[in-house]
């Protein structure tokens, strides 16, 4: 296969509501979609899933757009490919600028699933026609807020609730909530808002029956972690530490988590996401697919790699109109009664791109040939 155009496109979409985390609120998203030409007359998209700044991640919008733009475009276009999984290999020079390059990775995945005639998880080898729907809340300004949500999210059919935390926004929330909801399935995640001199609140999250607490400490720490796994009996899952299969080995050996939370524009595409799949699966260790408020086009990839055979938690991966008024895809993702979402199970992406939707919210857009 061969890539003979690639055009960006930057949209603005405004979610159906702010979302808060240690690190800030999100209104309107800023987003680089890719939009790969193959010569055999297939194309297929991306999604860049940085933010509007560089607060989860280095990486912003504005960033991925000039790697992608001057350096990563350049070293796929016109070249012969085999298989999607030599396309990781090739961006390898550029060292970091992971999420740059799973928007440019990913559509192989996509374009070879849809010229060999089959859905992208299948290509990816996951075995599940439904994929376990999870959702992540946001840190609200009253403890009544976050109650009346939850409660909405858990008529909408949600059977796993995560929610957001920080110091100061810890213990009396999680009191409440597991006095109303005494026995859902509930998870936290701290965006590494604490340090380990918070150890007597973080030990205290063992008291809520927790699913797992989601990188409470330094984002870019593993030794750390290993020393508060140690204290804690709730198993603690890291988002932000794991940026590569080599740091997902690092903290598995270190014994920093006990479950590996996979996003793929994170760790820098698909490829490497199947390889921290594999390695996490050999050690019976848990894992589940994570989220960053995609479009459809980011929600179908996740949706497929959370068919994987290891992937044994429910994911943050939640309905489209859990996200946007409208999504950018047709059809949009929507969650059956039992807290899942189907499978695509039509050839390639698996859902159809909705252009005049794309062209509502398109900001700029960049075609880039070989010169
Ligand atoms: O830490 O998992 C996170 C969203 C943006 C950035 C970081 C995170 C998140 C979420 C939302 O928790 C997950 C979703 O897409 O539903
Ligand atoms: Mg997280």
């Amino acid at each position: 296969m061969k890539v003979s155009e690639i055009k960006l496109y930057l949209i603005e979409k405004e979610l159906i509501r702010p979302f808060t985390t240690s690190f800030g609120t999100t209104k309107k998203r800023k987003i680089v979609l890719t939009r790969l030409f193959f010569e055999e007359g297939v194309e297929a998209w991306g999604e860049c899933v940085a933010g509007n700044g560089p607060w989860y991640s280095y990486e912003t919008y504005k960033t991925c757009w000039q790697i992608v733009k001057n350096y990563i475009s350049k070293l796929v276009l016109n070249r012969e490919i085999q298989h999607p999984d030599e396309v990781s290999q090739l961006l390898e020079v550029v060292r970091g600028h992971e999420m740059a390059k799973y928007s440019i990775e990913a559509p192989f995945y996509a374009a070879y699933a849809e010229i060999t005639n089959k859905p992208l998880y299948k290509l990816l080898n996951g075995n599940r026609k439904k994929i376990e729907s999870g959702v992540s809340i946001g840190i609200k300004k009253a403890i009544r807020e976050l109650i009346e949500t939850i409660e909405k999210h858990l008529d909408e059919g949600y059977r796993r609730i995560k929610i957001k935390i920080k110091p100061g926004w810890d213990i009396e929330p999680l009191k409440v909530i597991r006095e109303t909801f005494s026995d859902i399935k509930l998870q936290v995640d701290a965006n590494a808002s604490y340090t380990l001199k918070h150890l007597e609140t973080l030990k205290k999250l063992d008291e809520f029956n927790l699913l797992m607490i989601e990188q409470p400490l330094h984002y870019k720490d593993l030794v750390e972690h290993a020393k508060l796994q140690k204290n804690l009996i709730t198993p603690i899952c890291l988002d932000e530490s794991i940026t590569s299969y080599h740091t997902a080995v690092a903290a598995i050996e270190l014994g920093s988590c006990k479950i590996i939370n996979i996003k793929p524009g994170r760790v820098g595409g698909i490829k490497e996401s199947l390889k921290i799949h594999e390695v996490v699966g050999k050690q019976n260790l848990g894992v589940w697919i994570g989220g960053m408020l995609e479009t459809g086009i980011g929600r179908a990839y996740l949706v497929a790699l959370a068919t994987l055979p290891h992937v044994n938690y429910p994911n943050d991966i939640s309905a489209s109109n859990r996200y946007w008024s409208e999504d950018i895809v047709v059809p949009e993702f929507k969650l059956n009664n039992d807290g899942t979402i189907n499978v695509p199970e039509k050839p390639g992406l698996g859902v159809d791109i909705d252009l005049d939707a794309v062209e509502k919210v398109t900001k700029k857009t960049l075609t880039i040939r070989k010169s």
